[in-house]
């Protein structure tokens, strides 16, 4: 026995220390490798043809002061003409797919289906056509962020009538590439575009309305999708056996020293369960725990009732178990205190701390990338996965975004490598170890674009773009080291690599061996 527990103690140590770790370990034959990009975030051609303006268009025309940099996404990548060095981008990557959006007033210049723009028509329907010509294929998401600024001034996200403009649109979408689309995201991030507008009026269209407006926006992003998933179910499932969900952004988060992970797990439920807990619980609706607690905010504030809306059993029955996967979009991680008595809690650097009542903050040990939001975790990504099993069962996880900023634009990008090959290793880990269906991983972002309130300063991309010249697109170092995995399909260390971490692993290594000793030792004096 006592031999079995050494083998299998040496066996792990040999896998999974940094230091030879990954030479060969292999992704599921049926794992998927994308990369994803957003259509406000490179298509540029703002106004070209019919299109009308979009709330990003407004919100960063109106005021260039929102945005980090003055700039605004007119040109961007300029994808609108260059969509064909973007398919050789996803081709030199051997992707075997490509996640991208579609732009609801370039497709709908009036928000509404009265008109299909033809030039929108034959731009996404090209695009696709020439994916699948490359054999790549096409992950489209129907919202992205970018709301017809007409649908903006009759309120929007905050309108409950949204929830039928988005139905007819996404409708729309279905109906013009479901024959070639097979894997569809309905929303991006709520959280985001929510919170981010209503609660810090950052993201456009910057309404500040943190105690209304954000929850208004949540419970019709959800009605919204739901109505679309079920459209798709009806209308269009028989004839072309697609698969449909929405994508959360989620921080993973755990407690501070001397906290209980309770006060950990109200923030997850805020930040990841609002949006999950009505479509993936058996129970469906607002998660009991976040309900009971902004009622309860609500009351002692002095509102006749909960601020966040209830929904009605119809409702909730509605929304329930409208998915096919959960699309997790994993950035970051953060440690939650709560406040102490007395304690100014800020929307920023989190949306919801102050309805929480907490504190977010940093392990020292977690490096800091460009964006202000921005500390690299990587084990969170597989903690994040686990909770998400934990909460809704066995469902498909696929990664609909994972990826590294930084400021540097150079091609030699070991940070963002590194952040790969960490994040994907627990990827692996969740597979093998914890045992969740993982069957993608979607790198953000293919290239340099438009990084929404951080204009052109964070570079996300696999691909450098050169926004000062003619939108040139050149692969980085990770792009090779991406589209090495992918040929392996399997977590490997380039050459490279090795070289430029070596010291780093060789502390590592000894810092492991010198673990395993004392555990063999322990348990030999036992
Ligand atoms: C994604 O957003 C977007 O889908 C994509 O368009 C964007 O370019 C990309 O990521 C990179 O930003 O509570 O302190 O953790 C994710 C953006 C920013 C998500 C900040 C949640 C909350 C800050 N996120 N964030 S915190």
């Amino acid at each position: 026995m006592k031999y079995y527990v050494v083998l299998l103690s040496v066996l792990i140590e040999r896998t999974w220390s940094t230091n030879d770790a990954p030479q060969q370990l292999k992704f599921p034959p049926w794992f998927k490798f994308g990369a994803a990009t957003a259509a406000h975030q490179i298509e540029g051609a703002w106004n070209v043809s019919d299109k009308t303006p979009s709330v990003w268009d407004v919100f960063s025309h109106e005021k260039p002061s929102r945005i980090g940099d003055g700039s605004n996404g007119d040109v961007a990548c300029d994808s609108y003409h260059l969509w064909r060095e973007d398919i050789e981008m996803v081709t030199h990557l051997g992707l075997h797919f490509y996640r991208f959006s579609i732009s609801w007033p370039r497709l709908l210049p009036s928000g509404f289906p009265d008109r299909i723009s033809s030039a929108g028509r034959r731009y996404y329907s090209e695009l696709i056509d020439g994916l699948l010509a490359a054999g790549v294929e096409p992950v489209v998401t129907v919202y992205h962020w970018d709301l017809p600024q007409s649908l903006q001034d009759l309120g929007g996200w905050t309108n409950p009538l949204v929830v039928d403009w988005f139905a007819d649109y996404a409708r729309v979408v279905f109906s013009l590439f479901a024959d070639r689309v097979k894997t569809w995201i309905t929303i991006n991030e709520p959280l985001v575009f929510c919170d981010g507008a209503y609660t810090m009026g950052v993201y456009a269209p910057g309404v500040l309305s943190p105690d209304i407006g954000k929850y208004l926006c949540n419970r019709h992003a959800l009605l919204a999708h739901a109505k679309a998933w079920r459209i798709y179910d009806q209308e269009f499932r028989d004839r072309y056996r697609g698969k449909i969900s929405l994508a959360n952004t989620i921080t993973w988060y755990e407690p501070a020293d001397g906290e209980t992970d309770d006060v950990a797990e109200i923030v997850r439920q805020y930040g990841g369960g609002i949006f999950s807990h009505p479509i993936f619980s058996k129970k469906g609706g607002w998660p009991p725990v976040i309900a009971k607690m902004i009622a309860e905010n609500s009351r002692r504030q002095g509102y006749p009732k909960s601020r966040l809306p209830p929904f009605t059993e119809k409702e909730i029955k509605f929304i329930r178990g409208t998915y096919d996967f959960y699309a997790l979009n994993y950035y970051t991680s953060r440690v939650v205190r709560r406040a102490r008595p007395g304690e100014t809690i800020d929307a920023w650097p989190f949306f919801g701390a102050p309805e929480l009542n907490v504190s977010l903050t940093v392990r020292p040990e977690w490096k800091k990338a460009p964006p202000s939001w921005f500390y690299i975790n990587p084990v969170g990504i597989r903690h994040q996965i686990r909770w998400l099993k934990e909460q809704y069962g066995d469902v498909e996880v696929l990664i609909a975004e994972n990826g590294y900023a930084s400021h540097d634009p150079t091609a030699h990008d070991m940070d963002r490598v590194q952040f790969y090959k960490d994040h994907l290793e627990q990827v692996l880990l969740s597979i093998y170890e914890d045992g969740v269906n993982v069957t993608g991983f979607t790198a953000w972002s293919l290239m340099d674009n438009y990084e929404w309130m951080d204009g052109y300063v964070p570079k996300f991309g696999l691909f450098a773009v050169d926004f000062n010249d003619q939108r040139t697109r050149s692969p980085r170092t990770s792009a090779s080291y991406y589209a090495a995995i992918i040929r392996e399909h399997a977590l490997i260390e380039p050459p490279e690599y090795l070289s430029v971490t070596q010291n780093a692993t060789n502390t590592n290594t000894s810092y492991n061996s010198l673990i395993l000793s004392f555990v063999l030792i322990v348990y030999f004096i036992k």
